[in-house]
């Protein structure tokens, strides 16, 4: 039955989506391949840090991140919440902690901590399950107003962006553009929020991190290594547990070491990530703000080489394109906000219909989603020439699989089953319904075309 598939990442068109609607579509075009847009300014991730642009000014980047995110949006429902240790997650015992308050922190607690353990070490905790939607609507709150103000930004995950102001500071002051943004963010959504300045992604980052919660802070060119060199090497994006745990082991706590280690010794022990490391310690790193970058989407299609009217069969194979589809987004430590479904019939008439969710990488909400959209879209029971799955409206930072609904138990099986994938290929796990489900495969990773990677924010 098998003819071709093909999986895309596309940047969506401007308009926004609104729940349950039908559309004429052409998005699935069997004849496209593997393409991804990404606009970049000019020079290479790897390339020399070059940090100054076109007019010889330095490179302006903000990093904002919103403060105790989930635990904010419960405060502003229920105001008593404040000054209080709180606790957003799974509230069975053997659920996860998807956010705290600093007032939970004090003891110990952190994100992604067994909730059992948490509830340990501050049993004074009020714990709350959390309600996705919400979450996901104050983060679109947000992104509107940074959207609406800034020349060229990034959203990175569901509650942080980095936005590039280079060049500004030649007509106005940029680090007061970067409070006054900072300030209306906080008047409009009554959530706190904090942000780090820099020359760079990365220094920014750091600097969001030291200015939290609800502060703000500048590193000014040349200034970048004092900065980062007191602070622990924990705070260097992408120093994950093992990272962190090798150093320790080496007797190496502060970042100010690894400026001072030669490269080469860096390289024979962490090996390309050392090199990575190493930069980023030194406040070396040009990768550009990335925009548009929850615009993206990726998506399945299938045209069958005779029409096929059994529709048990047509949705076992929309079943395995939405699993697919959702590994490639946990492997890329994304998550998806709509999802579309796409029939062609054998007249070429293509319906298609979406549904927008809370931001998700959870095989079985979106399999249900699909399936709900699949049953009310196959309607005539005429044949079907071509059947197709997009999720778009995707952000970065997938953290846990659905932020907070699963308990560690589904969390340790997604990714007991993504390692498997990982390294015997995506058909390697596959749900009982879809065995005989044949040529919906593919083992590179969408988003970069490169094999698939285990995400950062994985333990390693
Ligand atoms: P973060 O920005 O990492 O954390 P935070 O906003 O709660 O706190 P901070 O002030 O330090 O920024 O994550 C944003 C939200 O994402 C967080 O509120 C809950 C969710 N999340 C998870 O669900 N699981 C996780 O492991 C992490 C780190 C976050
Ligand atoms: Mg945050
Ligand atoms: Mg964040």
């Amino acid at each position: 039955m098998t003819t071709t598939t093909d999986i895309k990442i596309i940047n969506d068109s401007d308009t926004q989506p609104s729940e349950h609607i039908d559309l004429p579509s052409s998005d699935f075009d069997s004849r496209e391949t593997t393409s991804s847009r990404i606009v970049s300014r000019g020079f290479s991730k790897e390339s020399q840090i070059t940090d100054l642009d076109s007019f010889g000014t330095p490179n302006s980047i903000i990093h904002m991140d919103l403060d105790t995110f989930f635990v904010s949006c419960e405060r502003l429902l229920e105001p008593k919440l404040n000054g209080k240790p709180v606790l957003v997650g799974g509230t069975s015992d053997r659920g996860v902690v998807s956010a705290c308050s600093y007032e939970a922190r004090q003891f110990g607690v952190h994100s992604a901590m067994p909730m059992r353990m948490a509830k340990q070490l501050c049993p004074e905790a009020i714990v709350i399950r959390g309600n996705s939607s919400i979450y996901s609507k104050y983060s679109n709150l947000v992104t509107d107003i940074i959207k609406e103000e800034s020349p060229l930004y990034e959203k990175s995950s569901i509650d942080e962006f980095y936005i590039d102001i280079t060049g500004m500071d030649r007509f106005h002051g940029s680090y007061k553009w970067a409070s006054e943004l900072r300030q209306r963010i906080m008047k409009e959504t009554h959530l706190p929020i904090s942000f780090g300045m820099s020359t760079s992604k990365t220094v920014s980052k750091v600097g969001t991190g030291e200015a939290k919660p609800n502060g703000q802070i500048q590193v000014l060119k040349g200034n970048e290594k004092n900065f980062l060199a007191p602070l622990s090497i924990k705070k260097i994006p992408m120093v994950g547990d093992k990272t962190y745990r090798k150093f320790r082991s080496m007797g190496i706590e502060k970042i100010q070491t690894v400026q001072e280690m030669p490269l080469e010794l860096m390289e024979r022990v962490f090996g390309k990530n050392g090199v990575v490391i190493w930069k980023k310690a030194n406040g070396i790193d040009n990768s550009p703000v990335i925009p548009f970058h929850d615009r993206k989407s990726i998506s399945s299609s299938l045209t069958f080489e005779r029409d096929t009217i059994d529709v048990r069969k047509l949705k076992e194979i929309l079943t395995t394109m939405a699993e697919k589809l959702a590994f490639y987004l946990r492997n890329g430590d994304k998550l998806t906000s709509i999802v579309t479904v796409t029939v062609r019939y054998s007249d070429f008439d293509t319906r298609s219909r979406q549904m927008r969710i809370p931001y998700t990488a959870n095989d079985h909400t979106l399999i249900a989603t699909v399936m709900n959209l699949f049953n009310q879209l196959y309607q005539r029971r005429v044949m079907a020439r071509l059947v197709g799955v997009r999720f778009s409206g995707l952000v970065g930072g997938g953290y846990q699989i659905n932020l907070f609904e699963d308990s560690e138990r589904t969390i340790k099986l997604y990714q007991a089953m993504d390692k498997v994938r990982n390294r015997f290929g995506q058909g390697a796990v596959k749900r009982a319904v879809t065995m005989d489900t044949r040529g919906v495969g593919q083992t590179s990773n969408p988003f970069n075309g490169e094999a698939p990677v285990i995400p950062a924010h994985r333990r390693q």
